[in-house]
């Protein structure tokens, strides 16, 4: 695999429901078009649906180089064979699923100074900081914080990161100025007719933007 800062240059909230293609046919176009990390989200699914979707993607991403990535719930994130899991507020403290699942990639939101904190000392692998704009997608989406706001927590943060939150073709060049490894889109990626080009035209501006390699991988 390659460092995990690659695999989030692209990062796809996967929503199901939202879609408007063939789960098959919509991951196939979203990883040619450039995603290279895929979370399962499907909020409002049952625990069946959504183990029956994991499995499914798992099988449809088994020759495919992406990261894949759980919401919420480490024992699916386990049973399915995921690279990870990705942790809110309300979930599991990431400290204690490093220690019950120290296999995991563990990723966790990022809303404040606060969950900066958390996030240095739990052991965290990666965070999603938002939502940077207003979001259709989260319901109970905690305040937005802006462009700044994101780009501050980025800098501050000792982990590579994701921008989330409103994200779309029109607006990821502006996500890309500070520390973060990439962007987490959901509805712009999952209702588009044409994901491929949708994801080809975010992942570029993504590749455009990207920060300098750091002293240590030049020398590596
Ligand atoms: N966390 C913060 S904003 C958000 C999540 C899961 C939703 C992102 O969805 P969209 O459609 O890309 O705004
Ligand atoms: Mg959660």
């Amino acid at each position: 695999m390659k460092p995990l800062k690659e695999y989030l240059r692209l990062y796809l909230v996967l929503e199901t429901s939202m879609l408007k293609l063939p789960l098959e046919d919509f991951i196939g176009q979203a990883v040619d078009g450039g995603v290279t990390a895929i979370q399962l989200r499907d909020k409002g699914a049952t625990a069946n649906e959504r183990l029956a979707t994991a499995n499914k993607l798992k099988r449809i991403i088994a020759d495919k180089d992406v990261l894949f990535i759980v919401n919420d719930d480490p024992d699916l994130a386990r049973a399915v064979g995921a690279h990870g899991v990705h942790l809110g507020p309300t979930d599991m403290p990431p400290d204690k699923v490093r220690l019950m699942f120290p296999e995991l990639i563990i990723g966790c939101s990022c809303n404040d100074f606060a969950d900066t904190v958390i996030i240095k000392s739990a052991g965290v692998h990666y965070a999603g900081i938002g939502p940077v704009f207003l979001t259709i997608t989260k319901t109970d989406a905690r305040p937005v914080i802006g462009v700044d706001g994101m780009h501050k927590l980025a800098e501050i943060l000792p982990v590579p990161s994701v921008a989330i939150g409103g994200i779309t073709e029109n607006n990821v060049g502006r996500m890309m100025f500070s520390a973060n490894a990439g962007v987490a889109v959901a509805s712009a990626l999952c209702k588009a007719e044409n994901p491929q080009g949708i994801a080809a035209k975010i992942r570029a501006s993504v590749d455009k933007y990207r920060p300098l390699p750091e002293l240590s991988e030049l020398q590596a």
